[in-house]
């Protein structure tokens, strides 16, 4: 397959999350046999055109890191994408459903880390020895495609569909909790309508962020000191609709909000 039509689709993945419309899974029609590794080079593709725009990478997010959604999409390995400054909204604010297509929220423990962790081998262990702190967030996903309908490699290649996130306003170091044990509950308009605690995410959230640093490293790639990391949801996702004041409460993490409008 050429670097051009990676460029193509990258670009047309671009255009569907700027003008809003979705688009026609690649592997239904543009190219049915599109392999996970040929899907992240699209998804490179795509990073490279945002940078381009003057956009700058907040962190690295996993996604499919429960059980469940790995079932679901019938893999064994969770996958990853980017997180972008535009696609970050002020804890507390209001997010337009103008902005997006059909968007969903579900309920991350972030980490940052005050040391880079290259692969391979990093183990959870290793993760938190190297973390600065952990804390609370909403990320909001946006499939750019038809009815968030995608096998694995669309979903690679649209970055994971990565819309926007809201950070907490509560740093914790990790020693202070256990975070597998950590509650969460995620709240729209006062009514639960999804729980977890964070070993949800591979046993253990910091597990999320060791297989991270190991799968970028088949890419020559690393963790950064400094990025934040979504370390994928502790709740499903749940449809976002005008008017829905969202909530999620972390135990011992505080909680993370936003309000949605047309
Ligand atoms: O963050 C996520 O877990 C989303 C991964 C992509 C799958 C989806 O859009 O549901
Ligand atoms: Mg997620």
């Amino acid at each position: 397959m050429s670097s051009q039509k990676f460029k193509e689709i990258a670009k047309l993945l671009l255009d569907a999350e700027i003008e809003k419309k979705e688009v026609l899974r690649i592997t239904a029609d543009k190219i049915p046999e599109l392999t996970v590794d040929e899907a992240y080079l699209i998804q490179k593709e795509l990073i490279n055109l945002k940078i381009q725009q003057g956009l700058s990478v907040v962190g690295p997010k996993m996604g499919l890191t429960s059980r469940a959604k790995m079932k679901q999409m019938n893999v064994e390995e969770p996958i990853y994408g980017y997180i972008f400054d535009n696609m970050v909204v002020q804890e507390g604010s209001s997010l337009s459903l103008s902005e997006l297509i059909h968007p969903k929220v579900e309920a991350e423990i972030a980490f940052v880390l005050d040391k880079d962790l290259a692969g391979p081998a990093i183990s959870g262990v290793q993760v938190l020895a190297a973390t600065k702190y952990v804390l609370p967030a909403l990320e909001i996903i946006d499939s750019r495609y038809e009815n968030f309908q995608f096998t694995l490699p669309d979903v690679i290649a649209d970055n994971t569909s990565s819309a926007r996130v809201v950070f907490g306003n509560q740093l914790r170091r990790p020693e202070e909790l256990e975070l597998d044990l950590v509650g969460t509950t995620l709240s729209i308009n006062g009514e639960i309508r999804a729980l977890g605690a964070g070993g949800a995410v591979l046993g253990h959230p910091a597990h999320s962020v060791a297989m991270l640093a190991n799968m970028l490293h088949r890419e020559g790639s690393k963790l950064k000191a400094g990025q934040i990391i979504l370390t994928g949801g502790i709740t499903e996702a749940i449809l976002l609709e005008n008017g829905d004041e969202v909530v999620a409460k972390f135990d011992q993490l505080g909680q993370v909000s936003i309000k949605i409008t047309d």
